[in-house]
């Protein structure tokens, strides 16, 4: 190893696909007047597994748009782009590329999302014999230590009582140190079955800007058969994008969004979904921010209390318990398949090509949208796997690649624990089949 660097010298700071936030761990540390904020596009990362197209140009535009957002707060940014000649492919070989061209001697980075990404940054000490500093990702409300500190030698690790210790520590929907209402979970009541003469809002529709149309070029040249359709592309792909997502959804869509949190109805791709996953994945958005401005709404009497209650538990509850999950057991969770399901996957979960009419209806549009709401998500493409003994493996890298809001550390527990029950029940009371 080198001799140590000055605590002055030059830092690279590597930013990620899913970590677009301006409050970042590792910018809160840097030094913009003297550090280096390093984007890369890679081919590792948009073929690792085969993404649909639209998560790619999304991806690549919000990060190309982040990079701007970043300039104009005075950051100096390295951003490599994929079609760049000299671009060698992997994270590892951009940020050693960075680091010989500014000259920069130590990397400061943020905790990755997942597994595989954290142990390549670890091997960069080694492989480009510098020091890296890795800062826990405070983004989320539950560190992982405090998650394995809850888990402890629990037999089961239900999301219920989890839930409820993110409640007292956000102070969300509580009345001194009882739950809002009375109950902690109104889930009984969440559950009536759409009618097709519902009023459903329409999702907010955002227009390509230069930015991404060339992302969509680049993407339509550089994979031309992946799964997917480009067109139309409608994503918010900046911070102002999705803080109108929100307020859209705050407006329109939440009133009934506990009412028919677990409906499905043919031709309504989104229902009262908040379509927020990919934004607030990808660090557009801030969870705790948005669950406060969702309890807002609730005590400004906008929404009923199992509307905002149910929705808050999306993001506190299960959000936060699948990642705690996935950090406590990989990487042996992602091998896990206490059922022995070996069936391949079908290539009807890439065409859509199928006589069953919900798997279709899902399936396709999968293709269109890369989105599915939870229930066609758990209930249709899910359920089928586990009736039909899918491999949990292929499964799991099929919704990985598909879904515009999938990554690994929230994807992988809801298809191995919630979907398939191949962790056998470290998730899931019992098989929803
Ligand atoms: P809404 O219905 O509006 O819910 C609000 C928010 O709650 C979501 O944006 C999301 O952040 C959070 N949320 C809701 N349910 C879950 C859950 N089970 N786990 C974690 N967060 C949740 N979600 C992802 O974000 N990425 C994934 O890769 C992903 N893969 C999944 C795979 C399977 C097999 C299943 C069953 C579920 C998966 N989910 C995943 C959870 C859920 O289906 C999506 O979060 C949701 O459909 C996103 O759409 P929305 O933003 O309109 O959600
Ligand atoms: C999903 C994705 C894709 C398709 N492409 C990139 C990329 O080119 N550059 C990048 O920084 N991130 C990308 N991502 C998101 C990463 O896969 C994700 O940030 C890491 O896996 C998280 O550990």
């Amino acid at each position: 190893m080198p001799s140590r660097p000055a605590a002055n010298a030059a830092a690279l700071v590597p930013i990620f696909g899913d970590q677009l936030s301006l409050n970042l761990p590792s910018l809160r540390a840097a030094d913009r007047s003297l550090d280096i904020v390093v984007m890369a596009e890679v081919a590792e990362e948009t073929t690792y597994v085969r993404h649909h197209r639209k998560k790619i140009v999304f991806i690549l535009s919000a990060m190309r748009h982040f990079a701007e957002e970043l300039r104009i707060a005075g950051w100096r940014v390295h951003y490599v782009r994929l079609d760049d000649p000299e671009n060698g492919g992997s994270f590892t070989s951009e940020v050693a590329r960075a680091a010989r061209a500014t000259g920069a001697r130590r990397i400061l980075v943020t905790e990755p999302g997942e597994w595989r990404v954290l142990k390549m940054i670890e091997s960069w000490r080694e492989a480009l014999a510098l020091p890296v500093e890795i800062l826990p990702d405070d983004r989320f409300i539950a560190s992982a230590k405090e998650f394995a500190a809850w888990a402890g030698e629990r037999k089961s690790l239900r999301m219920e009582f989890f839930y409820r210790e993110m409640r007292r520590k956000t102070c969300l929907l509580m009345d001194g140190d009882k739950p809002e209402g009375g109950k902690w979970n109104f889930d009984a009541e969440n559950r009536k079955p759409a009618k097709a003469d519902l009023f459903i809002p329409k999702p907010l529709k955002f227009s390509p800007d230069r930015l991404t149309k060339d992302v969509i070029e680049l993407v339509r040249a550089r994979f031309p058969d992946t799964f997917g359709d480009l067109d139309p592309f409608w994503f918010g792909v900046t911070r102002a994008d999705a803080e109108r997502q929100l307020q859209h959804f705050l407006d329109t869509g939440l009133q009934s969004f506990g009412d028919f949190q677990d409906a499905m109805l043919l031709e309504e791709p989104f229902l009262y979904h908040s379509l927020l996953s990919p934004l607030l994945n990808a660090g557009l958005l801030d969870a705790l921010d948005i669950c406060r401005r969702v309890e807002a709404a609730y005590k400004a009497g906008r929404v009923p209390l199992n509307a905002a209650e149910g929705f808050i538990r999306q993001i506190i509850g299960w959000r936060e318990y699948v990642r705690g999950i996935y950090w406590l057991k990989m990487p042996e969770y992602a091998q896990r398949n206490a059922l022995n399901h070996t069936r391949p996957l079908p290539g009807f979960y890439w065409t859509g090509d199928t006589e069953m009419a919900c798997l279709r209806a899902a399936i396709g549009q999968t293709r269109r949208e890369a989105y599915a709401h939870h229930i066609q998500r758990l209930m249709v493409t899910g359920n089928f796997a586990l009736l039909a003994g899918l491999d949990p493996h292929q499964l799991h890298e099929w919704y990985l690649a598909v879904y515009a809001d999938a990554f690994e550390w929230v994807e992988l527990p809801n298809t191995i624990g919630m979907s398939q029950f191949a962790d056998g029940g470290l998730l899931a009371s019992k098989p929803y089949a």
